[in-house]
C-alpha cells in the first residue's frame, strides 16, 4: 500500500469513528430519563377530555384531572413529552368519591401521536374505597414521545377522578 493510500484509508476511519462517536452521545441525551415531576410539568404538553388535565401532573393529591362526559365513557389525555424518552414506569393516582369505584385503564405509546402501541389495554383496578396509586411497570422499556392514557368508570354512574400522574 502507497503512502497517499494509507493516509487516505486513516483519514476515513478516523471520520467514521466521529461519526459513531456523535451518534452514540446523541442517543444518550436524547434518551435521557424524564425528570422530577416539577420538570415534567415544565416540560410537557396535554390535551384530551375532561377537565383540570394540569391537576394530574401537579405534585398535589388534593387536585385531579376529573371526567365531565358520561360516566362509562373512556375519557383520554395524551402526554406530549417533546422528545422520545424511554419510558417502563407508569403511576396513576386515583381518587375516589362517596361510593367504593372501579376504574378502567389502557395505555399507550407514540413517536408521531398518530399510530399508537398498546402498553396496556383495559386494566380493571377493582373497587377500590380509598385513594390508590396504581403503578404500570410489567411492560418493556418504551422509547416514545406521546403518551395516551385512556380511563373510565367501570358499572357506576360517578366519573373518574385522576389525581396525580408519574412516568418515569
Ligand atoms: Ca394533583
Amino acid at each position: 500500500m502507497d503512502k497517499n493510500k494509507r493516509s487516505e484509508l486513516i483519514i476515513i476511519s478516523i471520520i467514521f469513528l466521529l461519526v459513531i462517536t456523535g451518534m452514540y452521545f446523541y442517543y444518550q441525551t436524547s434518551m435521557k430519563a424524564l425528570g422530577t415531576p416539577a420538570e415534567q410539568v415544565q416540560q410537557l404538553s396535554i390535551q384530551g377530555t375532561g377537565q383540570n388535565l394540569q391537576a394530574a401532573f401537579d405534585n398535589n393529591d388534593a387536585t385531579a384531572w376529573t371526567g365531565t362526559d358520561a360516566a362509562g365513557q373512556f375519557n383520554y389525555m395524551i402526554i406530549d413529552l417533546k422528545k422520545i424518552y424511554s419510558i417502563n414506569n407508569i403511576s396513576i393516582g386515583l381518587g375516589v368519591w362517596s361510593q367504593p369505584i372501579d376504574y378502567s385503564i389502557s395505555i399507550q405509546s407514540s413517536n408521531d401521536a398518530a399510530n399508537w402501541r398498546d402498553i396496556i389495554s383495559g386494566i380493571e383496578t377493582g373497587y377500590i374505597t380509598e385513594p390508590k396509586t396504581v403503578i404500570f411497570d410489567k411492560f418493556l422499556p418504551q422509547d416514545t414521545k406521546y403518551i395516551k392514557i385512556g380511563i373510565k368508570v367501570v358499572g357506576s354512574t360517578q366519573n373518574f377522578k385522576v389525581t396525580e400522574i408519574k412516568i418515569q
